[in-house]
């Protein structure tokens, strides 16, 4: 082929793709097809880009008109970055975990706003939902931030840092952890209006709907009785955190306190989404600290 013929040929192609792409944006939206379909083949000089200008003039449309993803699911954003030392762990071994948050420019973060008592929070699962930890690391002198880790079984671990920057915005950060080994995953379980945990019962009350503030309760007995003498712990009656089946986004939510009585612990609670998602209590009585965990269905 001589230059000109190439050329000819390379038109050619561009008015086909361009014919496909139209018909793909028609086969998709039908109101809006054409014009998106056009601007798809105007700004695709990748050959692969233009191979599916379909597909991508139906996720132009949808990531138009959503709100931001959750928090957790990223290890950066615009502003920040999470820079962890390590990205395995081996299983049954407490090794120390140090990570720093880093601004746009890579400086080292140093100064946080207290949250519930800690200036950073640190919370592990694995991917399957199992294993939760709740830590605080410590930070050292040069901003970085290390605590001692153990993951007892083999698996792919989620690790959320959450922490609001001095002057800056509740953030939360994810990366993974690797533990080689033999990994047994197992099914997320049914959901269930009764826990028990170390010999208490927590029932959980309250019906969310995706995208709506929705106060979730839980109230707390043992042998059959109201434990009404539940401890503070992180300057509230109980810490909850939300995760979505699926993705691990990490939900903030927000602990009603005052007004509640003895054995309860309230929190408002939005789940962005319809689907599973997996909440784990915290709360504090006779000076321990107990993890209770429930699967809760959004419609
Ligand atoms: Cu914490």
């Amino acid at each position: 082929m001589n230059a000109s013929s190439r050329v000819a040929a390379f038109a050619a192609l561009l008015a086909a793709l361009f014919g496909i792409a139209m018909v793909a944006g028609k086969a998709i939206d039908p109101k809006g097809g054409d014009a998106r379909a056009a601007e798809n083949a105007g700004t695709a000089p990748a050959m692969d880009g233009m191979a599916d200008a379909g597909g991508h003039a139906e996720t132009d449309v949808k990531a138009g008109g959503a709100s931001a993803p959750p928090p957790g699911l990223a290890v950066a954003d615009p502003k920040l970055r999470l820079v962890a030392d390590r990205t395995t762990l081996p299983a049954g071994r407490t090794e120390a975990y140090t990570f720093r948050i880093v601004d746009a420019h890579g400086a080292t973060v140093r100064d946080f706003a207290l949250e519930h008592g800690k200036r950073l929070h640190l919370i592990a699962v694995r991917r399957d939902l199992t294993g939760y930890q709740h830590l605080h690391p410590t930070q050292q002198a040069d901003g970085s931030w290390t605590v001692p880790l153990r993951f007892t079984a083999p698996g792919a671990y989620r690790v959320f840092a959450d922490f609001t920057p001095e002057d800056g915005e509740k953030t939360t950060l994810g990366t993974d952890v690797l533990v080689d080994g033999d990994a047994a995953y197992g099914a997320l379980p049914a959901p269930a209006a009764h826990a028990t945990v170390d010999g208490y019962d927590v029932a959980i009350s309250g019906a969310p709907a995706a995208g709506k503030m929705t106060k979730l309760t839980f109230t707390v007995t043992r042998d059959g009785r109201a434990v009404n003498d539940l401890q503070p712990y992180l300057e509230a009656r109980g810490h909850l955190v939300a995760l979505r089946a699926g993705d691990l986004a990490y939900l903030h939510v927000h602990p009603e306190d005052e007004a509640t009585p003895g054995d309860r612990i309230s929190f408002m609670t939005e789940l962005p989404t319809a689907g599973r998602y997996r909440l784990f209590l915290q709360f504090k009585h006779e000076d321990r600290i107990h993890t209770v965990a429930f699967t809760q269905e959004v419609q």
